[in-house]
């Protein structure tokens, strides 16, 4: 059994750090667990787009609000505490903070092994002043 906390997690290797948004991935790879979980927090103003190539992702929102745009058929949905989103078909998104950071716990299958930060393939975000939120 595995029992960690995220005070465990902060400001170790595993609290990861992009431009708008932090990571801190409490399971990894390495647990053999088959999908990795992380609790990250998305900042406010702020507009990413997100391409997991390789991987599903599923996030389950459990603070704060925002939109995510679904980049293959442009529907936009709101983000709320308890909304889930699944890319069952490895969509590119636009996910936006638009009211308050948000705070989203991912699951992610393959698991993520900690290094994704350094080539998160397909994932890269609009500077704040041309996200025009
Ligand atoms: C919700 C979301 O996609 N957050 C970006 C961070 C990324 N999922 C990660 O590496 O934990």
């Amino acid at each position: 059994m595995i029992v960690k906390n995220l005070e465990d997690v902060i400001g170790t290797e595993d609290h990861v750090k992009g431009e708008t948004w932090e990571s801190r991935r409490i399971i990894l790879k390495d647990a053999g667990m088959g999908f990795s979980v992380h609790d990250t927090i998305i900042y406010k103003g702020t507009e990413s787009m997100f391409w997991y190539k390789y991987h599903q992702e599923a996030v389950y929102c459990v603070e704060g609000e925002g939109e995510i745009e679904d980049l293959t058929t442009g529907k936009i949905h709101p983000i709320k505490p308890g909304t889930l989103y699944a890319l069952v078909g490895h969509e590119k998104h636009l996910l936006r903070a638009t009211k308050s950071d948000m705070r989203m716990v991912c699951v992610f299958n393959p698991p993520c092994t900690g290094q994704e930060t350094h080539d998160e393939e397909g994932a890269y975000a609009l500077p704040k002043e041309e996200a025009n939120l």
